[in-house]
């Protein structure tokens, strides 16, 4: 494992620091938009006072604060890196191979370095059909056993919410709305189901965290919802998101192709509008997630 000075400075001097995932940009978004989200993030986490961590694997190391250059050498098609889930890290450590790592491989490494706050878009979850597919995304089960707060809008509206929600209540998982009792449908701020607790602070997301390590080893899903005035129009979400689902069954997408085909589909048919909500959506929970990550070192010094 490989950590920038700028990463290893910051924890060994206690400091907020917040794990980015790179599946996102390398699977989630096109190109050049991906690009450009992953150093708003960047900039997102640095203003509101904490250090980002961006994780991935370059040839067969694990890099935590990727620069520039090297976040863009892993987003080149043609270094065709793959998407690393918890259970492929040490697979891609002894291949020598490139892979970006999703929610479930970005915390099992911020785990080991101590780092407690993570963001992303939308977490994983439980797919539609899962009854037949079983696919069911490893962030569930990997939030289920690593413990770090993961920043996210929910879970991405391509799945089965309500089910996904029953399976992190199984797991032992919190969730927690982030100023709301409304759980936030990814691309929707409200996905029409509500949630027993809300934090109205990023102080109060930290002690609630902080309070819940003492006594399971849990992360935390603190769900953001985008803001209403940057959310896709409700039509067009439920069109796109059919148009999507159709598509994928069509290319017989499976296993980890299933959420970037989805997620390429949904761009296409919103001709670009879902890229921006998700822009927007995961910028902010960088924000949030600084904030959370700024309480939590204050906390412990
Ligand atoms: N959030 C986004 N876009 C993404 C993801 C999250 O806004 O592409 C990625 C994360 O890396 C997450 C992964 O862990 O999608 C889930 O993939 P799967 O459903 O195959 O587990
Ligand atoms: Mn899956």
């Amino acid at each position: 494992m490989t950590l920038s000075d700028e990463v290893a400075t910051a924890l060994f001097e206690g400091r907020g620091v917040v794990a980015l995932e790179t599946t996102i940009v390398v699977h989630g978004l096109p190109a050049p938009i991906n690009l450009e989200v992953a150093s708003e993030c960047d900039k997102a986490v640095r203003n509101a006072g904490s250090v980002p961590a961006t994780i991935g694997v370059l040839n067969g190391k694990i890099v935590v604060g990727l620069r520039d250059d090297e976040l863009e050498e892993l987003a080149s098609p043609r270094r065709r890196a793959a998407k690393l889930s918890a259970r492929d890290l040490g697979l891609a450590l002894a291949n020598e191979v490139d892979g970006a790592t999703t929610v479930a491989g970005t915390i099992a490494v911020a785990r080991a370095l101590n780092i407690a706050v993570m963001a992303t878009g939308g977490l994983g979850g439980v797919h539609r059909a899962a009854q037949q597919s079983f696919d069911e995304s490893a962030d569930l089960t990997a939030l289920s056993r690593t413990s770090v707060a993961v920043v996210a809008s929910g879970v991405k509206s391509i799945l089965d919410i309500a089910a996904t929600l029953e399976r992190l209540d199984s797991l032992g998982v919190p969730v927690v709305g982030y100023r709301t009792l409304k759980f936030p449908g990814f691309y929707r701020s409200d996905s029409g189901l509500s949630l027993d607790w809300s934090v109205e602070s990023p102080r109060d997301a930290a002690k609630a965290f902080l309070a819940h390590r003492l006594f399971s080893p849990t992360g935390m899903l603190v769900a953001n919802p985008v803001d209403a005035s940057a959310q896709l129009d409700a039509t067009l979400h439920d069109d796109a998101l059919a148009s999507a689902l159709r598509k994928a069954s069509e290319l017989g997408a499976t296993g980890k192709e299933v959420t970037p085909v989805l997620l390429s589909e949904f761009a296409n048919y919103t001709g670009g509008k879902s890229v921006q909500v998700n822009r927007e959506l995961v910028v902010a929970n960088a924000t949030v997630a600084s904030q959370i990550a700024v309480e939590i070192a204050r906390s412990r010094s």
